[in-house]
């Protein structure tokens, strides 16, 4: 029977609000097959309503307006990137990643090989069209010696641009990859065989066997300048004495399938190194709470964010820790955020910190505007205020400095009168006893510098009841 495959909506909905049930795909080009396959493969497997479709840049962008499932775009190259993301906080739903030879084979080959390397849960549909195609037809790392592109015009040189790559080839030295076949859609045998590739691939997603490539060989009459019957032959006849058709490896049917990676935050591991930490409890009330911190490597930034991470996880709190060095060393810029929330953090990112630590006028300037509305931001008083903060936000100077030096202490130790003030203000709402206890675990190997720290961390909650609270 012809027929709309079950798996596409009934009607593609453009941006602009029109209706219309073509693709927008050139003739002859194997996107659309291949889109075609894919979605009647989930829908005959019932997985619909379980799978994430990650769309790319390249001819492919806009599968979402296609697949009636969960859709996601990605950065050109990055789809393995975001399936990794998808395939760890949704454990269970059907990952599908799709990508072209441009996407995957040159700007996104790192992580696509990486990701495959860890054996993460997701299939990646891998459409070699032997050159960049929406750009306009470039050179691609799948492009055959002598075929000519706009970039090599005088047909591919493998001496100066290297040899074809072979990503099935080179996928297959890695251990934990459990299905790796390539096929084409060049004609009627083929797209069967295609067909048979790509629903396996979704059933060992549904199975949550591990990874899974399937690489396709598909025409660009467009690009290649061909009519579609000419483009589907060039990708028999020369397409396939290079990338021959077969399956590298099937697992599928071995019961030791790659586990599921289980998310840790760096800072479970951190934490659950040291002995501090407690299964967080789950508490849906508690609003997460996003905190950046930032100032020069050396003010002790990411130490201060870190005990208030261990102090968050020593209380039962769902945390993450993520720090972010400039390309400096010592004296560089240096930042990082914390979440405590009540229940799994999704992303350790945090753009709009409801409290900025500030430690100096780079970091001021550059994070004060993206401070959450109510947020707060405590700066060093020695910083010149020379960014308007957005409405509603508290802008505190606090001598975290000054404090430090006046108890006798050195400057470094500003971020102990920063944990002292951000206590006393209800900055952290954790309780006081476990944020000593952490901000004493931190000098752990140096218990001699405890009591100044003490001391300083009383002395700037003493100046901050007196003039901020
Ligand atoms: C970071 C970034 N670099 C470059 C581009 C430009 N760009 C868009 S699509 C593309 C190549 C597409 O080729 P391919 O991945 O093979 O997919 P195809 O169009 O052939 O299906 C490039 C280089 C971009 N959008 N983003």
């Amino acid at each position: 029977m012809i027929r709309r495959a079950q798996g596409f909506y009934e009607h593609f909905v453009r941006k602009d609000g029109t209706k219309t049930r073509s693709t927008h795909y050139c003739a002859g080009c194997g996107h659309g097959i291949i889109h075609k396959l894919i979605a009647e493969a989930m829908a005959e497997l019932g997985i619909q309503d379980e799978s994430v479709f990650i769309s790319p840049v390249g001819c492919a962008v806009f599968c979402y307006y296609y697949f009636d499932c969960g859709n996601v775009g990605s950065a050109h190259g990055r789809v393995s990137a975001v399936a990794t993301g998808l395939a760890r906080s949704l454990p269970g739903k059907v990952i599908i990643g799709y990508q072209g030879d441009g996407g995957l084979g040159a700007i996104g080959f790192n992580n696509a090989f990486q990701a495959a390397n860890r054996g993460e849960h997701f299939a990646m549909f891998f459409v070699n069209n032997a050159l960049y195609a929406m750009t306009g037809g470039q050179m691609a790392p799948t492009t055959l010696p002598g075929q000519r592109t706009t970039t090599t015009p005088w047909g591919r040189d493998v001496v100066t641009t290297g040899n074809p790559l072979k990503v099935c080839e080179v996928f297959d030295q890695l251990e934990s990859p459990v299905y790796i076949e390539r096929v084409s859609v060049a004609d009627t045998k083929r797209i069967m065989q295609a067909r048979k590739a790509i629903r396996k691939a979704l059933e060992i997603q549904r199975d949550g066997k591990g990874y899974a490539l399937v690489e396709i060989l598909s025409p660009c009459p467009t690009n290649m300048h061909m009519d579609p019957v000419k483009a589907a032959q060039f990708t028999i006849d020369d397409m396939e004495p290079i990338f021959p058709l077969g399956c590298l490896r099937d697992r599928s049917g071995e019961p030791t399938a790659t586990p599921m990676a289980i998310p840790r935050s760096t800072i479970t591991e951190v934490i659950g190194a040291d002995g501090n930490s407690r299964d967080p409890v789950i508490d849906p009330d508690l609003t997460e709470q996003g905190l950046k911190f930032s100032g020069f490597g050396g003010q002790g930034i990411l130490s201060l964010g870190l005990i208030i991470a261990k102090a968050a996880s020593a209380s039962g709190r769902f945390v993450s820790w993520f720090p972010s060095y400039g390309p400096e060393q010592r004296g560089g810029s240096a930042s990082c955020s914390v979440i405590i929330g009540g229940r799994d953090i999704g992303s350790p990112i945090v753009d709009s910190p409801d409290v900025l630590v500030a430690m100096n006028q780079q970091a001021f300037e550059r994070f004060v505007p993206t401070v959450a509305i109510d947020g707060t931001v405590l700066y060093d008083e020695s910083i010149p205020v020379t960014v308007t903060a957005p409405e509603g936000v508290s802008l505190i100077a606090f001598p975290a400095t000054r404090l430090a030096i006046e108890q006798g202490g050195v400057s470094k130790a500003a971020n102990t009168a920063l944990l002292g003030a951000m206590t006393e203000m209800g900055l952290i709402d954790l309780p006081e006893d476990v944020v000593v206890e952490m901000l004493k675990d931190s000098f752990a190997a140096k218990p001699e510098l405890i009591p100044k720290n003490m001391e300083i961390f009383q002395a700037a909650k003493d100046w901050a009841r007196e003039h901020l609270c």
